[in-house]
This record gives C-alpha cells, sequence and structure tokens, in this order.
C-alpha cells in the first residue's frame, strides 16, 4: 500500500494522522501535483493527493473515502463511530473542515482554468469508461454512485463549464443520465 502524498497537504495529513492513530504501516510517496499533467493522474483522474494506492493497484481517493477505508482496515482505536447519528455527525465536522480548505486552496491557487479542464476531461473519461455496458455505476443496482453522477453530468450539460460538449464526447454517460431522468427524483430536480 503507498500514499500519494506530500508534506503541505491538509488532506493527506489527515490521512497520515489516521495511519498513525490505526497503527497501520505504509510508504509515502511524495509527488508533485502542480502540474497538469503530474504523476497521480494515471491512479486518480482528479491528479490530487491523497491518493492510496493498493497492493493490487487499485487506487482509493478522496481523503474522505481513504480514511474510511483505513477506518475499516483495523479495529484498532475507531475513529468513525458505528451509529449512525454520531457517525454524520462526525462527517458533518469532517466536510465543514475540508470545505473550509477547499475554499482555502482555491484562493490560494487562483481557479487555474486550464488544469480544471484537464481534470474534467480525464474524471469524464473514467467515469464513461467505468459505466461502459453496466447498468449501474456500482453493483446491480442503482445507488448513491448514479445519484452522484447525475447530479455531476446533469450540471455540466446545464451550465457547460469550458463549452465541452459532454453528451458527444461521452454518450454512454448521456443515455445514463437519460435513464436517470426517468425516475422523479432527478426529473423533479434538473437544475434551471
Ligand atoms: N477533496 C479532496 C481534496 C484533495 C486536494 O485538493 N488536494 C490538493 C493538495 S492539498 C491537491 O492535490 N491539489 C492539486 C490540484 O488541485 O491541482 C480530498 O479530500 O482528498
Amino acid at each position: 500500500m503507498k500514499l500519494l502524498a506530500s508534506h503541505a497537504s491538509p488532506y493527506t495529513r489527515k490521512v497520515r494522522v489516521v495511519l498513525a492513530e490505526k497503527k497501520i504501516e505504509c510508504e509515502l510517496e511524495l509527488v508533485d501535483v502542480a502540474p497538469t499533467e503530474n504523476p497521480v493522474n494515471p491512479h486518480n483522474p482528479l491528479g490530487k493527493i491523497p491518493t492510496l494506492v493498493l497492493d493490487d493497484g487499485a487506487a482509493l481517493y478522496d481523503s474522505r473515502v481513504i480514511v474510511e477505508f483505513l477506518d475499516h482496515a483495523s479495529p484498532l482505536n475507531r475513529l468513525i463511530p458505528a451509529e449512525i447519528r454520531e457517525r454524520v455527525q462526525v462527517r458533518r465536522w469532517e466536510a465543514l473542515a475540508d470545505g473550509v480548505l477547499d475554499a482555502g486552496i482555491l484562493v490560494r491557487n487562483g481557479f487555474q482554468l486550464e488544469k480544471q479542464i484537464a481534470r474534467m476531461r480525464r474524471g469524464m473519461a473514467r467515469l464513461a469508461a467505468e459505466l461502459e455496458g453496466r447498468p449501474w455505476c456500482q453493483g446491480e443496482r442503482y445507488s448513491l454512485a448514479d445519484i452522484a453522477l447525475g447530479c455531476c453530468v446533469g450540471w455540466l450539460g446545464f451550465r457547460k463549464p469550458g463549452d465541452i460538449d459532454w453528451p458527444a464526447e461521452h454518450p454512454v454517460l448521456a443515455r445514463h443520465y437519460h435513464k436517470l431522468l426517468e425516475r422523479p427524483s432527478f426529473a423533479d430536480t434538473a437544475p434551471k
């Protein structure tokens, strides 16, 4: 297991603290994510750290997914409560703290338009490749994965950031979005 990391990244630090608390050994590979083309991209189309590369080569991101995985990887020092109310409160703290960081990092970096568009392209290409030939994003049933994908594709089609014609570039995503729109939950919430 290898963590793609930097010493400055606060999200990486969260994962490193969790690794230490859980006493899980993990190799650290320091990477520079500043360039648009960076060594994280082959593992994570978003090109961001932290990214955890598992022994079988599968990669986990982002930090919230990684810490959930690590908390379950060892019973030692549970950091995310099992009880649902406690659990969502802890995760809300995390969402709030991470959200403050997201804003701070956007301010610090400016918006880096070219880099964001390259990230969107890689991300959409990966979503399309992973959805190809499947009825649903994950497993045999509709899940939060489909909801997240649908909200992403729907918003991109609505706002068209970067003037990119996503349905033409990735018809599989457009087809899936149309299938999701057959559900009242999606049809009633289409962006306007
Ligand atoms: N939501 C992500 C945020 C990760 C993130 O933004 N990491 C920064 C480093 S602190 C990064 O990789 N930035 C590179 C970039 O935005 O190009 C997480 O929780 O892992």
